[in-house]
Order: structure tokens, then sequence, then C-alpha cells
């Protein structure tokens, strides 16, 4: 191996066997309630759950630890009208021109359509964006590698936190969705991943009843 500064994993932390166990039943128990959630409520939430929320994400693994990702937290009034305007305009497109009736019909048991009222009524909108590359204060441009691994993952721990805080998210992808970086001036390095709505859910909020895949359904094993 090169030479490189190093430190010693001192937070690290082994568990007992039977504390591994039930350390991750409890985790299980709990991501497994988790659910997209498309019906908000305004109830406030403190912008330190969701500083903390993002730091959480922020340790995610990342193509040479370059962190190729930029969170933009939208609370504002008038940003999330125009955000869900927007939005709503590309959205109406998707649903009556260009969806294919193949993929309306996968969507048909998630019940969604063009209107996006939840854009508005929940308290935080996070557009989550991918780096492309990175800029130098100077203009150079710094190669990255892995970034949509990268902020998937972050984006993935982002969810992660808001839920164990016991919030809700809706990973919201309107198509195209370039407005982001016009409505929240974000450089052309950067390309939108995805739109997070996060807040509680609405008092008389349903989900679709839709099942998860079972463990022999999505994983095979090799023991020799
Ligand atoms: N972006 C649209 C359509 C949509 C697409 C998929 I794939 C979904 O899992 C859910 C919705 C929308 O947000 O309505």
């Amino acid at each position: 191996m090169s030479e490189h500064p190093t430190i010693p994993l001192d937070r690290y932390r082994e568990y007992p066997i039977d504390e591994m166990r039930a350390r991750l039943k409890d985790f299980y128990e709990d991501i497994d309630r988790r659910r997209t959630v498309r019906e908000f409520s305004d109830r406030p939430v403190p912008r330190d759950i969701i500083e903390t929320a993002l730091q959480a994400a922020n340790t995610a693994p990342s193509g040479a630890n370059l962190q190729p990702w930029h969170f933009v937290v939208v609370s504002g009034p008038e940003a999330k009208k125009k955000i869900r305007e927007a939005a709503e305009v590309e959205e109406r497109e998707f649903y009556e021109h260009r969806a294919s009736d193949e993929w309306l019909a996968a969507l048909a048991p998630l019940g969604t359509d063009e209107h996006k009222p939840f854009l508005e009524t929940a308290p935080y909108l996070i557009a989550v964006f991918l780096q492309k590359y990175g800029e130098l204060p100077d203009g150079r441009k710094v190669k990255h590698y892995y970034p949509t691994e990268s902020t998937g993952l972050a984006t993935g721990m982002l969810i992660t936190a808001l839920h164990r805080a016991g919030l809700a998210t809706l990973t919201h992808t309107p198509s195209p969705m370039k407005f982001l970086n016009e409505i929240l001036g974000r450089p052309k390095s950067e390309r939108p991943f995805l739109l997070l709505v996060v807040g509680y859910p609405a008092d008389d909020a349903e989900v679709p009843d839709i099942k998860r895949k079972s463990l022999e359904e999505f994983t095979s094993w090799v023991e020799e």
C-alpha cells in the first residue's frame, strides 16, 4: 500500500452475537414500517432535525470519497410553489403523452397522477443533486467517480435517518427535472437526482396495499 495518513479505527463497535441479533431485529422492525407517503401534513419540523439527518446522509461511502452530492433544503412557500408548478407541467405531459401504456399500468397500483399538492403542503422539499464533476475555486474541474451510486447511497441513508426520526418521505422524480437547476440556482455541473418530500404524514393518510418480495425471492446464496 502507498504511504498515506491513517488514524486508529477507534469508533468501531463490535457487539456480542446476541446483541447483534437484537439490534438488527429492532432496526429491521423499524425500517419495515417505512412507507412512501403521498399525503403530508403542513405541521412544521424543526430545522435541526433535517440538519442531523443530512449529516447522517453525508456519512455515505462515495467514489474516492469525493462526496459528489449537494442537497438543497427548500422550506420557503414561494420556492415550493414554483417547484410544484414546474413539476406539474412535466408530470401532466408524462401522464398524458410521454408514459407508455406499460409504464402507466405499472404505476396503476400506486394511484399516482399529475397532481402534486404535497410539494406545497410538506414543510420541506430536499432537492438532491448529483455533482457530475467538482469545481475548484479557480474554476478547474475535479473528476468524480461513481456519482450515481454514491448519491443513491447518500439518499438512501437520508431516507433511513428521517424515518428513524419519525418523519415520512416521498421520493419524487418529476421527469425531466432540469427545472430544479433553474429554480434553485444550481450549476450545470449538477444533475437533479430526485426530490425528497419530507414531513409528517397527513392525519388521514393512506398508502397503497402493496407487498415486499420475500427473502427467497430477492436473494441467492452461494455456499460452496
Ligand atoms: N414521476 C411520476 C411518475 C412516477 C414514476 C415512477 I417509476 C414511480 O414509482 C412513481 C411515479 C410521478 O411522480 O408521479
